[in-house]
């Protein structure tokens, strides 16, 4: 069965805040902020509280820019993953036990250590257009196939 995450990515004019994953899917990789969505929330709920868990902030005005369907072979499953782009937070960023938060400017994304379909799609996200795609990874995480397209 597909699992419903979510990935919300801050920025403020000229960095974005990522964060260096401690544990789990995904471990060592700088990445956006976010996980399942859990029973009875809306996927927008699941959003701000994962931020909240994740970085210690509170984000509002979320704007959904993307959806992508992970599928991995190394038995992690399917993901379908709903992408927020946030302007607006309460709080300072702190580490969790499961993210170490850092700014980074956009000219200095990191995309050697994150995942390997970052630097097709975040581009897209970085110009403010709306996308859609799908990325099929191997047992070490490398990208087989994908799809990508912008929606108007
Ligand atoms: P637990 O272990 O239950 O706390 P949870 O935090 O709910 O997990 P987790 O950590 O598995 O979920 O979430 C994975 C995060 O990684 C989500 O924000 C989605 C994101 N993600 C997964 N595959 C990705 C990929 N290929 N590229 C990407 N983000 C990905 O940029």
């Amino acid at each position: 069965m597909k699992k419903i995450l979510t990935l919300c990515i801050i920025r403020q004019h000229p960095k974005i805040l990522l964060g260096m994953k401690k544990r789990g899917h995904g471990e060592g990789k700088w990445n956006g902020f976010g996980g399942k969505v859990e029973r009875g929330e809306t996927i927008e709920e699941a959003t701000v509280r994962e931020t909240k868990e994740e970085a210690g902030i509170e984000v509002s005005r979320i704007n959904k820019l993307g959806i992508l369907e992970f599928e991995y072979q190394d038995g992690s499953g399917n993901m379908e993953v709903h992408i927020f782009y946030v302007k607006e937070f309460k709080g300072s960023p702190a580490e969790s036990e499961e993210m170490k938060p850092r700014w980074f400017d956009v000219s200095e994304i990191p995309y050697n250590q994150m995942w390997a379909d970052d630097k097709y799609w975040l581009p897209m996200f970085l110009g403010g257009k709306k996308f859609k795609g799908k990325f099929l990874f191997d047992e070490s995480n490398k990208i087989i196939d994908h799809t990508l397209s912008e929606l108007n």
